[in-house]
């Protein structure tokens, strides 16, 4: 009964909640505000952002984090991230805050701003690791000094409709809840300090929110079979068939064609998939108690350079995984007991950067596996991808039917040509 009832929540929540990722069921993004201090007319907060998502991360030009006030708050001062806008500061004379408006609008600093505009984990360019490829990097952190605010923790109050960009839509963020106050340990570790007061908030990443179709395609090739399954047709949607430049366009010699757009709108190679992203898998290599799969990722979009990616993949056999080549590896175990998904990501200074699409917008691995005998098969497509994504997206598989075959896995695929055979021997005897 308990199991029925589980597997039925379970079901509810995969149908129900656009949010659920069945391969990072607890992902979050979750910010947190400390109050440091009381001031005369408000509070000095650091704010923490940590990116809990083992396989997300937020790449450049980085979050953008906005809120809206419950009163008539402003900020005096910010440091490790600024505003995007000051607003309406008329009514000030004095001393004229960094930011009057209702809905403020925060980003991260450059790297390389000043020390005394630095606060600790900040000015990143609000570029965030995900936390199964890099904990320590996981995290982005500012200072507010909030004035026209309650000073004591029965006369704050929250600040309301958080949005976050990551940095391009996706999140959806849950209302501020005050929680137990965080501590801090001393630089000596010798005394323990608390926040006046403390609340978080926590945001979800949902990819139907974040575009319409998908943003990367697979594609599949084999040792056993010449075919080469190529990505579907338009997997990325075909609206910009016509912005796309072909590979040999001479539009590509010219000076800035690789520039970033501020709303980061590609430029794609002309490709029937259209997808900024190919990923192919070749089932290379077949050894006595080993298999062998090379992977690698194509970029086309000329517009982007992917720094910090990294691509997840489910696969029955991920749970016998003897060596990754040129890539790092790490198994990613959403549900205690199925270990069959994992994540490669790049070696830093080596690989860690997918370049431009071009010559050198390409990066490649191969997987050795153990075979375990009594599932192992190179039948049905066995030997290819359940699941690929990359930098989180869903990328879209090829439909199974057109998978490589096995040649000798079954007698349709051998009617072709051994018809033709007769029919040739047939026409040139008679
Ligand atoms: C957010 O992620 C953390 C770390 O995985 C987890 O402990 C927490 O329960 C998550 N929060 C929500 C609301 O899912
Ligand atoms: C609040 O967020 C922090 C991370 O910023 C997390 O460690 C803590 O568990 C969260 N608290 C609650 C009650 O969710
Ligand atoms: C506010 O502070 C008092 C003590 O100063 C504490 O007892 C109370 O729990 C706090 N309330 C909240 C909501 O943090
Ligand atoms: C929160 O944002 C939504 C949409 O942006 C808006 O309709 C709503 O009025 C906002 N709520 C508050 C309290 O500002
Ligand atoms: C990608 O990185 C290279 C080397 O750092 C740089 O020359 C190029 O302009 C970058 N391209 C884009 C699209 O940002
Ligand atoms: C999962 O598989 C990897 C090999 O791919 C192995 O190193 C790891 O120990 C396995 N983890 C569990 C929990 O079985
Ligand atoms: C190779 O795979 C393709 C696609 O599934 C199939 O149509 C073809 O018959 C296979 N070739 C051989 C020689 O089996
Ligand atoms: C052949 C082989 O190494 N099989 C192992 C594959 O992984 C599972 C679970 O991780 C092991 O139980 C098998 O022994």
């Amino acid at each position: 009964m308990r199991i029925v009832i589980s597997a039925w929540i379970f079901l509810a929540l995969c149908s129900f909640s656009a949010a659920f990722d069945p391969l990072d069921p607890t992902g979050n993004i979750t910010i947190r505000w400390d109050i440091m201090s009381w001031t005369a007319d408000g509070y000095v907060a650091s704010v923490t952002m940590n990116n809990f998502q083992m396989y997300r991360h937020i790449q450049a030009p980085g979050w953008t984090l906005g809120w809206t006030w419950a009163k008539k708050e402003v900020i005096w001062s910010m440091v490790g991230a600024q505003t995007t806008e000051q607003g309406d500061c008329s009514k000030f004379k004095a001393n004229v805050p960094h930011c009057c408006k209702k809905t403020p609008t925060v980003v991260d600093l450059l790297p390389g701003v000043p020390y005394n505009q630095q606060f600790s984990n900040c000015c990143k360019g609000g570029v965030v690791a995900a936390w199964g490829q890099d904990p320590s990097a996981a995290v982005s952190a500012f200072q507010v000094s909030v004035g026209m605010a309650g000073t004591s923790n029965k006369t704050v109050k929250l600040p309301k409709n958080f949005t976050l960009l990551g940095p391009g839509p996706g999140y959806t963020c849950g209302p501020a809840r005050v929680v137990p106050p965080t501590t801090f340990l001393t630089p000596d570790r010798r005394r323990k300090t608390q926040a006046l007061m403390t609340w978080n908030v926590t945001c979800t990443y949902s990819r139907f929110l974040a575009s319409k179709h998908p943003s990367c395609c697979v594609s599949f090739s084999s040792f056993y079979n010449e075919t080469i399954t190529a990505c579907p047709t338009c997997a990325c949607g075909c609206e910009n068939k016509n912005k796309c430049v072909k590979s040999d366009s001479k539009l590509l010699s010219v000076v800035g064609v690789n520039t970033p757009k501020k709303d980061n709108s590609p430029l794609l190679q002309c490709t029937r998939h259209m997808c900024p992203i190919r990923v192919h898998w070749h089932v290379k290599q077949n050894y006595k108690d080993y298999w062998r799969a090379k992977v690698a990722v194509t970029n086309f979009n000329y517009r982007m350079n992917y720094t910090q990616w990294t691509l997840v993949v489910q696969h029955p056999n991920l749970n016998n995984v003897t060596q990754v080549f040129s890539f790092n590896y790490k198994p990613l175990v959403p549900y205690g007991s199925i270990n069959d998904t994992g994540m490669f990501y790049g070696m830093k200074f080596f690989n860690d950067l997918l370049m431009e699409a071009g010559p050198t917008g390409n990066i490649q691995s191969e997987v050795l596996l153990q075979k375990d005998q009594n599932t192992f098969t190179f039948k049905q497509g066995w030997a290819f991808p359940r699941k690929v994504y990359f930098n989180g997206e869903e990328c879209m598989l090829p439909p199974p039917e057109s998978y490589p075959f096995l040649p000798n896995s079954a007698r349709k695929t051998l009617a072709g040509p051994l018809t033709l055979l007769v029919s040739l021997v047939m026409f040139l005897f008679f």
